[in-house]
C-alpha cells in the first residue's frame, strides 16, 4: 500500500480466474476505487490483465451486492443482524434434522469456492463437521473426468498435470479456448500470448474444436471435430504412433505400467475407421501423430470441451496417455506437475482412499447412479429433492456416507446451479420446494432467490487472497499474498466463520453453544498433524486464528517453508507480505517420481475402470449422425453466470447468441439477427441467431451462464441483458457414465425460426 496525495495504491492478485494477474488498485479518500490497472512488476503476470480484472471496484461498489444477511418471509426479504440470521439458520437446520434427519440434507459447492481464501481453506471443515452423507458440486459439470483419470493414473484426484506451454514447441489444444477463459487446469498469465512465443521458437499450435475460436484464430491450425468424438481421434493418433514405431516412454520407461494394454486398444482404431465419425481426414490424423512425435517437445492439452462431453473420462485420460507415450511427460515442454509453495487442504491424502480407490460404494436414491469420487451427477439433485420417499424415514442426527432420503435442506456455497446445471428448469422447481435453503453468496440471483437465508461473503477487495489448488497446475512455482484493500469490522463474520457455524449447526449444535475458535483450532491441529508438526506448538506462534493462520501454516510447512524455525531461510506468510509483487521460485521441474501414489507406485497408464469404457466408445463409431449438436462457449467479458451485473463488461453487441454455420442456417431457415427457437429433449429457448463460418457444419453454440430474466432476483444490470439459459436444453440424463460428469457439449437439438 502506498499513498500519493489523495490516492492510495494497493497491489493485489485478481481472484477471478486461474491467470492470477497482478493488479494495481487506486483508492481515493472517499474509499472509491478510481482505477485498476496491471501491476507491471508482478513476478508472475508481468503486466498482463484482462477486462474483468479492472472491474473488481465495480463488484465492490455494486449496489446490488449483498452486504448484510437477508432472511426471506414468503416473497419479502429483509436485512437482519448476523445474530438473527444465524438463529434463523439454527431453526431451519434443526427443523429438518428433527423431522427428517441428516439423510435429508445436502450442500452444493460452486466455482468461486476455489478462488476464495476463506472458502477454499474452510469448505473442508464445513463438510467434515456437517456430516452430510453426500454433497453436490459444480465439479460434475466441469473437471470430474480429469479427477477420475488422475486419481487412477497418479493416485490423486487433484494431481493434474499442466502443459508447460512456456517452453514447449508444440501445443495441441482440444476443447479449450484460453482466448476467453484465460486457461483452465492450466495456470499461466497470457496463455494466448504464448502461442506467438511458441511460433518464435519454431514451434506450432493446433486447436481441435468444433468452433474456430479466438484461440484458433491465433493458432497455426484449426481442425474442426464432431463434439464428443475426441477419444476416437486420440486413439487413432495413438494407433499411428504405435504402428509407425514412434511411441516412446523416454525417461519414464521404468515408471509406467500398462503401455501394452494401450497399444492393444489403439490397434482397434485406425485413422480410417474414425475419420468420418470425427469428421477429420485420416491423413490429418496421421500427420498430427507424426508432428507430435517429431516435435522437440509437445504439450497436449484438453479442457472443458473434453470433460463436459459423452466420453469425458476417456478423452481426458487419453490426453495424458498421448503425452506419456510420446515422451512428453514430466519433462520441460511437455505435461508436468506444478508445485505449490502453500499446500492445499484438498490435496491432503484423503483417509477414505486409504485402502485404495473404489467407485460405486453407494448409489443415488432416485436414479440409482453409483457415486464416483464421492459424488453423483449434479443433475440428480433436483430429483432427490422432488421425489418422495417410498418408505418412512426415522430421523437421525448421523448417517452413513451416501445415505439419502428425500432432500429437504440444501446449503449452497458460491454457486448458481439454477443457471449452471443441466436440467435447469427442474433445479429451479426443486429449490422452491425445500424446507431449508441457506445460501452463502453475494448476490440475490436465480438460485439464491429460493433461499430462506442468504449469508453474504465480503467483496473481493475486503478479503485477503492467496490462490489455492490453482498453483498445482501453474507453469511456474510462485506465490502472491494480497491483504484486504478495504477494512471490515472485526466482528463482521468472515466466510470461514460462516462455514464453521453452518457445519456445527448441521452437527446438531445450537447457535449459542458454538465456539468458532475451538473448531478452528481443532481443524488447524488436524492440518498440523497431516503435515507432521505439533498443533499446540504451532498454535503458540499466533494470536488469532482463521484464514491467515492457516495460510501461514500452509506456506511454512510447504516445500519452501521455514518449518517454524527448523529451516530459518524458508518462507513464511511474512515473506509474502514483504513482497507485494509476489515471489517466484522458477518453472515446473520433473517430479512424477516423488508424487505418484498409485497402488503399483508407478504411473498406471491403462486403469481397467477406464479402459472398460472403450466398448461404449466403439458403439459411437457407427451411430447415425445427429442433425445438429449444441456446444457451450465462454467470453472473456463474462465469468460463468455471475459477472453480468457489471455494466462495463456488458457493453457492445449482444453476446448471448446462437452461433450457426451459414449452410446450417440456410437449411434451418434462420437468418442472422432474427430469433431462432432451439429445441432439445429437455426444453426449448428462443435466442438471436449469429450466422458465422466459425462454426463447423452440424454444430451450433450457445454461451453458458445466461438467463437472468427470473422474477425475484436483485441483478439490475444483468436483467437488462438477460439472455437465455443453455442448460434448459441439457437433459439431466446425459452423463459420461464412468465419471458422473454432465454432457453439456454435444446435445442433439433442432433449430427453427421463432
Ligand atoms: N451448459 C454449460 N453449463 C456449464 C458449463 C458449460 O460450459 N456449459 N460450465 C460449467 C462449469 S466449468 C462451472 S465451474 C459451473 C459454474 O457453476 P456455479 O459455480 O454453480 O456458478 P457460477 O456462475 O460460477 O456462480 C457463482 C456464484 O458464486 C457467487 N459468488 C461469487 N463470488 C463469491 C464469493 O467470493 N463468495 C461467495 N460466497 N459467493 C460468491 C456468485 O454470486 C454466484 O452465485 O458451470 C458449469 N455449467
Ligand atoms: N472469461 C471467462 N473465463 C473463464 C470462465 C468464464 O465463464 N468466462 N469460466 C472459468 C471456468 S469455471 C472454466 S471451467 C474454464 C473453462 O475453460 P475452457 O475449457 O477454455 O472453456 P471454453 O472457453 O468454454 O472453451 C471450451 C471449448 O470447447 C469446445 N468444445 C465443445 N465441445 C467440444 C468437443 O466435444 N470436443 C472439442 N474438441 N471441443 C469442444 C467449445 O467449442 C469451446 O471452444 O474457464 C474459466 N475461465
Ligand atoms: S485474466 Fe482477467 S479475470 Fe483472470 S486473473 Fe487476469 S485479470 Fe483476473
Ligand atoms: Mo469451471
Amino acid at each position: 500500500m502506498a499513498a500519493d496525495g489523495d490516492i492510495t495504491t494497493h497491489i493485489r492478485t485478481c481472484p477471478l480466474c486461474e491467470a492470477m494477474c497482478g493488479l494495481e488498485i487506486h483508492v481515493d479518500t472517499q474509499q472509491q476505487v478510481t482505477l485498476i490497472r496491471p501491476d507491471r512488476e508482478d513476478v508472475w503476470s508481468k503486466g498482463f490483465i484482462c477486462p474483468k480484472g479492472t472491474t473488481l471496484g465495480h463488484l465492490h461498489h455494486d449496489p446490488d451486492r449483498i452486504r448484510e444477511p437477508m432472511v426471506r418471509d414468503g416473497e419479502t426479504w429483509r436485512e437482519v443482524s448476523w445474530e438473527a440470521a444465524f438463529r434463523r439458520c439454527d431453526e431451519l437446520i434443526h427443523g429438518v434434522l428433527e423431522r427428517h434427519g441428516k439423510s435429508a440434507m445436502t450442500c452444493y459447492i460452486g466455482n468461486p469456492t476455489i478462488h476464495n481464501l476463506s472458502l477454499s481453506r474452510y469448505v473442508g471443515l464445513f463438510v467434515g463437521l456437517s456430516g452430510l452423507p453426500m454433497l453436490y458440486s459444480a465439479g460434475t459439470v466441469d473437471q470430474w473426468p480429469k479427477n477420475v483419470s488422475c486419481m487412477l493414473m497418479y493416485g490423486g484426484m487433484w494431481r493434474i498435470p499442466a502443459p508447460d506451454i512456456q517452453r514447449t514447441h508444440y501445443w495441441l489444444i482440444m476443447g479449450g479456448n484460453p482466448q476467453a477463459s484465460q486457461g483452465s487446469l492450466l495456470a499461466v498469465p497470457d496463455a494466448l500470448g504464448e502461442i506467438a512465443k511458441i511460433r518464435e521458437r519454431g514451434g506450432k499450435t493446433v486447436v481441435i474444436d468444433p468452433r474456430r475460436t479466438g484461440t484458433a484464430d491465433k493458432a497455426d491450425e484449426w481442425i474442426p471435430i464432431v463434439p464428443g468424438t475426441d477419444a476416437l481421434f486420440l486413439l487413432a493418433v495413438l494407433n499411428v504412433l504405435f504402428a509407425d514405431g514412434l511411441a516412446t516412454l523416454g525417461e519414464l520407461s521404468d515408471f509406467v505400467i500398462g503401455i501394452d494394454d494401450v497399444r492393444a486398444l489403439a490397434a482397434q482404431f485406425s485413422p480410417e475407421s474414425v475419420a468420418d465419425t470425427c469428421s477429420i481426414p485420416a491423413e490429418t490424423i496421421r500427420r498430427i501423430a507424426h508432428e507430435i512425435a517429431a516435435a522437440p517437445s509437445a504439450s497436449i492439452y484438453g479442457r472443458i470441451g473434453l470433460c463436459n462431453q459423452e466420453f469425458g473420462t476417456l478423452a481426458s485420460w487419453l490426453i495424458d496417455v498421448l503425452a506419456i507415450v510420446t515422451g512428453n511427460f514430466d519433462r520441460p515442454g511437455g505435461l508436468m506437475f506444478g508445485r505449490s509453495i502453500a499446500w492445499s487442504v484438498s490435496d491432503i491424502a484423503d483417509p477414505q482412499w486409504a485402502d485404495g480407490v473404489s467407485f460405486g460404494r453407494w448409489k443415488s436414491r432416485v436414479r440409482g447412479t453409483p457415486e464416483v469420487l464421492g459424488q453423483v451427477p449434479i443433475s440428480c439433485l433436483a430429483e432427490e429433492i422432488l421425489t418422495p420417499n417410498t418408505s418412512p424415514i426415522t430421523p437421525a442426527l448421523t448417517c452413513e456416507p451416501g445415505a439419502s432420503s428425500q432432500l429437504r435442506s440444501v446449503v449452497t456455497i458460491a454457486g448458481n446451479p439454477v443457471i449452471s446445471s443441466p436440467e435447469a428448469a427442474a433445479m429451479d422447481r426443486a429449490f422452491a420446494d425445500l424446507d431449508c435453503m441457506i445460501s452463502v453468496d453475494n448476490y440475490l440471483n436465480e438460485t439464491t432467490r429460493h433461499a430462506h437465508v442468504i449469508l453474504p461473503g465480503l467483496s473481493q477487495l475486503e478479503v485477503g487472497h492467496y490462490d489455492d489448488l490453482i498453483h498445482s497446475w501453474a507453469v511456474r512455482t510462485h506465490g502472491n499474498y494480497s491483504p484486504p484493500v478495504f477494512d471490515v469490522p472485526a466482528e463482521r463474520p468472515r466466510e470461514w466463520q460462516i462455514l464453521t457455524v453452518l457445519g456445527a449447526l448441521h452437527a446438531g449444535m445450537h447457535y449459542d453453544d458454538i465456539d468458532i475458535a475451538m473448531f478452528d483450532d481443532g481443524f488447524f491441529d488436524a492440518m498440523c498433524t497431516a503435515q507432521g508438526v505439533d498443533g499446540a506448538f504451532v498454535r503458540s506462534h499466533y494470536t488469532e486464528g482463521g484464514t491467515e493462520r492457516m495460510l501461514d501454516l500452509q506456506i511454512r510447512t510447504g516445500p519452501f517453508g521455514d518449518r517454524y524455525g527448523a529451516n530459518p531461510d524458508g518462507l513464511t506468510l511474512r515473506s509474502f507480505r514483504d513482497a507485494p509483487h509476489g515471489i517466484d521460485i522458477g518453472p515446473m521441474e520433473p517430479r512424477a517420481r516423488q508424487i505418484v501414489t498409485t497402488p503399483s507406485g508407478k504411473i498406471e497408464l491403462a486403469p481397467p475402470y477406464i479402459t472398460a469404457d472403450v466398448e461404449r466408445l466403439k458403439a459411437r463409431v457407427d451411430r447415425p449422425v445427429d442433425d445438429l449438436l449444441l456446444v457451450s462457449r465462454r467470453h472473456v467479458r463474462s465469468n460463468n453466470s455471475w459477472m453480468h451485473n457489471v455494466r462495463v463488461l456488458m457493453k457492445g453487441k449482444d453476446r448471448c447468441t446462437l452461433l450457426i454455420n451459414p449452410s446450417d442456417a440456410d437449411r434451418c431457415g434462420v437468418v442472422h439477427g432474427a430469433v431462432a427457437r432451439v429445441t432439445s429433449e429437455a426444453g426449448e429457448v428462443e435466442v438471436p441467431v449469429e450466422v458465422s463460418d466459425e462454426m463447423m457444419q452440424g454444430v451450433v453454440s450457445l454461451p453458458h451462464g445466461w438467463g437472468h430474466d427470473k422474477v425475484g432476483t436483485r441483478l439490475s444490470v444483468a436483467r437488462e441483458h438477460a439472455g437465455v439459459n443453455n442448460n434448459l436444453l441439457a437433459p439431466g440424463t446425459l452423463i459420461d457414465v464412468i465419471s458422473n460428469n454432465a454432457i453439456v457439449n454435444g446435445i442433439p437439438v433442432a433449430v427453427v425460426p421463432a
